[in-house]
């Protein structure tokens, strides 16, 4: 049988990273059938074309993995895969809380023939197996025996095979620029940032987050071994297709058990497996010296900390008291110092914000070192103990915010500001820490760093730009290249005077702390 795996576009980034969930399931997929995959964010796709797809190339089986942000994309897909006469499973976060919807049973259409409940390592063979035999059921759950839930143990875990799989869809360096990158040194051919997960679950409960409910609180690792050969595979690639690989570990918290994350981190550097890397750590875990060591050492260049807010009653409210805002400034010096950046994310129109809130935390902000700051609005999504709370006190605007997707959009009103004051505040963050003066500011107080530190957060910051403002296409890209032009200059300038590994002259650079958001 010929399966496809289909995952919607996001409608705000291209193709940024691939999703891990579509190699995973295809290299769980029973031997003898045939798995295409799809990314709409790499290879955009309307519902004529999909149908007009799954008939052409007589796809048997359609499966389809959706975030809650995607979800209204996904069922219309969906109803088309359908209305092709082509059997649609539907798997991920959403749908796992809100099976009903996906299989018409809450008085809405039907959507998806089958749902798999959870992780569905263990369940994907049977659906196949099933759908093979004409014998679908509607939903698939993750159970043992006597019908207890039970959760894959990732041990072993099966090998992606990273060296073969077509990832032509997936390089980050825009067509104009590789043949002049290509110049510039060998080994920059492709530039691709590939999913890795080295663990899942985490156990802390925060309020608005879909994790602990959906992978659960009980965390499970895979052996280090495993990861490490993933990363030798990955690394081999790069070498072997002249270009760059860079890693998202993307558990949930990858120090949540410090002990073996140490352990892991020493197994890559004994193997020689560094790459580049990204990795989700709470502000807390990142309080040991030695582990930060080893981050760097590791390869890990950026750290995404969840910091949501700089008032501790928020961070109370959302049972995320662990993080405490008066830490932050010391956890991203450490980094700094061993240039590791932070991408730091903030939540507003939580219920202690009020207005002026964009304004505070971009006061903070501004004296810790330049990162990659993220803002966005509290979201009740399905099934958090956010969503029930708010919903029983019948405070939901939008109980079902999904259907009709609006990006940076609130769904509810918090206490102590309106839903256009929050959206206001979303507004202020972005536009002052990625305006080109605060580009400028935060590449010119890296100075005393060397060149290449200096264009990888100036490149950085123009990519996370587009989370907010709109930079899909050729056009936009220019004329924010256009607005950043004497930052590039100045980059240039300095490229002429001493190559990548020079830094400017320490009379003129200006100290670590000053950000430029
Ligand atoms: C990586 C990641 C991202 C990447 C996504 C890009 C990418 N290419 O992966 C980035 C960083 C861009 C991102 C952004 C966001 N993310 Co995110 N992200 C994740 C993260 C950490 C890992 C996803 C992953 O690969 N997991 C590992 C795989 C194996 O698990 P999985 O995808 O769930 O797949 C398993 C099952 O769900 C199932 N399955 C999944 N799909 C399908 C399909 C079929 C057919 C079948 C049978 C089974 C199946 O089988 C898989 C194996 O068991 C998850 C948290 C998590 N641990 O999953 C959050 C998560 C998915 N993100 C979340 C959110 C909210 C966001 C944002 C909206 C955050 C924000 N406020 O901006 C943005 C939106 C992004 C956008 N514009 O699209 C939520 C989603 C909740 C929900 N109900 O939708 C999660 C769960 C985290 C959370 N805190 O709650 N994210
Ligand atoms: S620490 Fe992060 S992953 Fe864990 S529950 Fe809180 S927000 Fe979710």
């Amino acid at each position: 049988m010929k399966i496809l795996l289909y995952n919607p576009d996001n409608g705000v980034t291209r193709n940024f990273m691939p999703h891990l969930w579509m190699f995973l399931l295809q290299s769980l997929t029973p031997r003898g059938h045939e798995v295409l995959l799809i990314d709409g964010n790499a290879q955009p796709m309307d519902e004529k074309s999909i149908a007009r797809f799954v008939r052409e190339q007589n796809i048997g089986l359609v499966g389809i993995g959706a975030m809650t942000r995607m979800i209204a994309k996904a069922y219309r897909m969906a109803d088309a895969v359908r209305a092709a006469g082509v059997k649609v499973v539907m798997g991920g976060p959403h749908v796992t809380e809100l099976a009903d919807e996906a299989l018409g049973r809450d008085g809405g259409p039907r959507h998806a023939d089958a749902v798999a409940l959870g992780e569905a390592d263990e369940t994907w063979p049977r659906i196949v197996e099933d759908a093979e035999r004409g014998t679908l059921k509607e939903i698939y759950a993750p159970v043992d025996d006597f019908g207890q839930e039970r959760k894959p143990s990732l041990q072993p875990y099966p090998e992606i095979p990273w060296d073969k799989i077509k990832l032509d869809q997936f390089n980050l360096l825009p067509g104009m620029v590789r043949p002049l990158l290509k110049r510039v040194g060998a080994g920059w051919g492709t530039f691709r940032l590939v999913p890795v997960e080295s663990g899942r679950g985490c156990p802390y409960g925060c309020e608005f987050c879909t994790v602990t409910g959906f992978f659960g609180d009980s965390i499970r690792f895979r052996a280090n071994e495993s990861v490490v050969k993933e990363l030798l595979l990955l690394k081999a690639r790069a070498r072997a297709e002249g270009g760059q690989i860079a890693v998202f570990f993307i558990d949930d918290n990858f120090a949540i058990n410090v002990k073996r994350t140490k352990s892991l981190l020493r197994d890559i550097i004994a193997a020689n497996a560094q790459v580049h890397w990204v990795a989700q750590i709470s502000a807390n875990l990142l309080r040991d010296e030695e582990l930060v060591d080893l981050i760097a050492a590791a390869g890990g260049k950026w750290i995404f900390i969840g910091m949501e807010s700089i008032d501790p009653a928020n961070l109370a409210d959302v049972k995320k008291g662990f993080n405490k805002p008066g830490e932050y400034a010391v956890v991203l010096d450490r980094l700094a110092r061993r240039n590791v950046f932070a991408i730091t994310s903030f939540i507003f129109g939580m219920d202690n914000d009020t207005p002026g809130v964009a304004e505070r935390t971009l006061k903070e902000i501004r004296t810790w070192p330049p990162g990659l700051p993220i803002f966005g609005l509290m979201t009740p999504l399905p099934a958090t103990p956010l969503y029930k709370k708010l919903e029983a006190a019948g405070r939901l605007t939008r109980p079902k915010h999904w259907q009709e997707f609006i990006p940076f959009a609130m769904a509810h009103t918090p206490l102590k500001m309106s839903i256009e004051e929050a959206h206001s505040e979303v507004r202020i963050g972005w536009a002052n820490s990625y305006s080109p003066e605060a580009i400028e500011k935060a590449v010119d107080s890296l100075s005393h760093k060397p060149l290449g530190y200096r264009i990888n957060i100036f490149i950085a910051r123009l990519c996370f730009r587009g989370i907010y403002f709109p930079q899909m296409g050729r056009f936009a890209w220019l004329k924010s290249i256009l607005e950043n032009r004497r930052t590039i200059f100045k980059l240039i300038r300095q490229g002429f005077r001493g190559g990548l590994h020079t830094a400017v002259p320490s009379a003129v650079s200006t100290p670590v702390v000053k950000s430029g958001s």
